[in-house]
């Protein structure tokens, strides 16, 4: 029962068992060793800013009210909680940074293996920048967009470039509260600076500076993840995949990519198809090479070129105990630290990519835009050695076929299966035939039965005539639940049901990444256009059913702040402080047209937000 409980997937449930019989221990065991947490960081009561504390204040009134230096409740958890937004920020930015150095060594010459894939993006791109054009060659232009990109994020623009896609009434708002995006690193360096000790001691100024911060994330640097990569790799488009863990091969050289940053993933990609790699993989035995994604690089290489996924968040270690992965190559970000070690249990190598992230019992071979291309074949050779170092007894290959999928919808591609405009998705939600159009983003966590709140949410959802968009794990969650092929539209509401046959398309479309969420907001920002109005006043709504990260908090305060209701299944660190609840849940309503609700019930969390659509129908008059 106890694996039950822990996750409904069938591979998951297999693999736990095979993770216990090998002695491995996993994320779920180590959450019962926290058992239990603690409840003033729970309730986002703790701090420990400064060496004069660390403090907590007593929730129940009894014990002291105030930090050593003075500040209560409230100040406490907006600092906290700012930090969050802060730490999610950086993380997405910085990604996004590591690919406007890539753009801008493709343009310089320095880059061997990488290439523009989408001039069309470039170019557009430099026109939304106001980077002149007169005659530049693709390469010259990629040096001139990645200089723009790299203003963005410094301290020389009032408001970052990418604001001018939002609706003009949407940027009134923002501008009126002081919370339009100015430099993508000034708003996070910004957020350091109030929550020292001493500082921007009103939480609610604290607050709307985190709505700032992570606007800063969401129109700056995850947008600019997305769009850099569509430059370099290519826009998604539609195409057929497969998903769950037997997606690993046993007869062949299995390498799985995990993290975000397809940086490193794109290049495996390409030595994995290299010919004389191929063929050395057959002297030795293997059938071929075959490449997997877990988490967001997964997803990155799933919407690009179709590569499957052999699992979201929690699936990784249990990935790693089919023994049957070869190499499984890291860059950044939601990677435990405990990979390392558990991988020991095995044959299987892991490596380390990024000069910024390091793991124990790993591996680091540094991947530059200069190297790339060599050390990736480089590393590939070395899979296929460790293809013959497998051990028998320790490799369970998973029995039955992987769940078929569908991924690549980039707005460009859905616009594209739209037949060319937005013009059918927004008459088939004036008609009702669509009632409004949900993402369902974010993690997996312990805390929460792995994959049932993204599952569950969304099939209520879908059932309800409610499109779902998603992302990140919560997209893999859908995929395993054979959600994403056209065949899925039964599950759907009779009007969802008849759209998606008419275009031969799931109720559940896979965005990409967690960066991707940025696609997400694109196509509200473009249906709000469409229709003259805000983003506040469409039917939609966005839903975090397990979400664990700092980069979760940041997407969705941006979300929020870009006028999207947003519904969080795990409760963050804020109870402990009633006017922040009641700001964060009630009063930015008014103020955003958007606010957040905490459910950890999917089923309750999909009737909130199909009571949020009627009421935006309604004031629609739909
Ligand atoms: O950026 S959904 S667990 S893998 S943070 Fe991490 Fe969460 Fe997965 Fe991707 Ni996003
Ligand atoms: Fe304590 Fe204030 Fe220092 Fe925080 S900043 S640890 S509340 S003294």
């Amino acid at each position: 029962e106890e694996i039950q409980a822990r996750t409904i997937t069938e591979d998951g449930r297999l693999f736990l068992q095979k993770a216990a019989q090998d002695g491995l221990e996993t994320v779920w065991d180590r959450y019962q060793a926290q058992q239990p947490q603690c409840g003033f960081c729970e309730l986002g009561l703790s701090c420990r800013n400064c060496s004069m504390g660390p403090c907590r204040i007593d929730p129940f009134g009894e014990g002291p009210q105030r930090g050593v230096c003075g500040a209560d409740a409230d100040i406490i958890v907006a600092r906290n909680l700012g930090r969050m937004i802060a730490a999610g920020a950086a993380s997405h930015s910085d990604h996004g940074r590591d690919l406007v150095e890539v753009l801008r060594k493709v343009g310089e010459g320095k880059a061997p293996g990488y290439g523009i894939q989408s001039e069309e993006k470039l170019r557009k791109l430099a026109s939304e920048l106001g980077v002149a054009q007169d005659g530049k060659s693709a390469e010259a232009l990629a040096v001139a967009v990645a200089e723009a990109l790299e203003e963005e994020f410094g301290t020389r623009k009032k408001a970052l470039a990418f604001v001018g896609r939002v609706p003009e009434k949407r940027r009134k708002v923002w501008e009126k509260l002081g919370i339009t995006p100015r430099g993508i690193d000034r708003e996070t360096s910004e957020m350091m600076h109030r929550t020292h000790m001493g500082v921007d001691n009103d939480w609610k100024s604290l607050l709307l500076h985190g709505l700032r911060n992570a606007l800063s994330d969401g129109w700056g640097g995850s947008l600019i993840a997305t769009e850099v990569s569509d430059i370099l790799f290519g826009v998604p488009k539609p195409v057929a995949s497969e998903v769950n863990l037997r997606v690993l091969k046993e007869d062949q050289v299995n390498i799985v990519v995990h993290g975000h940053n397809p940086i490193v993933s794109e290049m495996i990609f390409q030595a994995a198809q290299d010919p004389e790699l191929l063929q050395l993989a057959e002297e030795k035995g293997a059938q071929g090479i075959n490449l997997a994604g877990l988490c967001c690089t997964g997803n990155e290489l799933l919407m690009r070129r179709g590569i499957p996924i052999a699992g979201n968040h929690l699936m990784t270690e249990l990935a790693l105990s089919t023994g049957l992965v070869d190499m499984m190559l890291v860059d950044y970000q939601c990677i435990m630290p405990a990979l390392g070690e558990a991988a020991r249990c095995y044959h299987t190598r892991m490596v380390s990519t990024s000069d910024k992230a390091r793991y124990p019992f790993m591996e680091h071979r540094e991947f530059r835009p200069e190297n790339a291309r060599q050390l990736a074949r480089d590393l590939v050779q070395e899979a296929v050695e460790s293809y013959t170092r497998r051990i028998p007894a320790k490799v369970l290959s998973p029995p039955g076929d992987a769940v078929k999928m569908m991924a690549g919808f980039s707005v460009e591609a859905i616009v594209s299966a739209l037949g060319g405009s937005a013009g059918p998705l927004i008459d088939a939600i004036k008609s009702g035939a669509i009632q409004g159009a949900v993402g369902v983003v974010g993690c997996n966590n312990p805390k929460i039965r792995h994959d049932y709140g993204h599952v569950t949410l969304t099939t209520r959802l879908i059932q309800n005539d409610v499109l779902v968009v998603d992302t990140g794990c919560a997209a893999v969650a859908h995929a395993k639940a054979g959600l994403k092929v056209p065949e899925a539209a039964e599950k759907a509401g009779p009007g969802l049901q008849q759209v998606c046959r008419a275009l031969g398309i799931p109720p559940v479309l896979h965005m990409g990444s967690c960066v991707d969420n940025v696609r997400i907001f694109d196509l509200a920002a473009a249906l709000a256009h469409a229709l003259g109005t805000d983003i506040s006043d469409l039917p939609l709504a966005a839903a975090a059913p397990e979400w664990y990260s700092e980069k979760a908090v940041s997407i969705a305060c941006y979300a929020v702040a870009s006028g999207v209701y947003t519904v969080l299944g795990t409760p963050p660190p804020i109870f402990g402080s009633p006017n922040i609840v009641k700001l964060l849940t009630e009063d930015l309503d008014d103020l955003l047209g958007a606010s957040f609700a905490v459910e950890p019930d999917p089923t309750k969390a999909a009737d909130l937000i199909l009571e949020r659509i009627r009421a935006k129908r309604a004031a629609l008059g739909l």
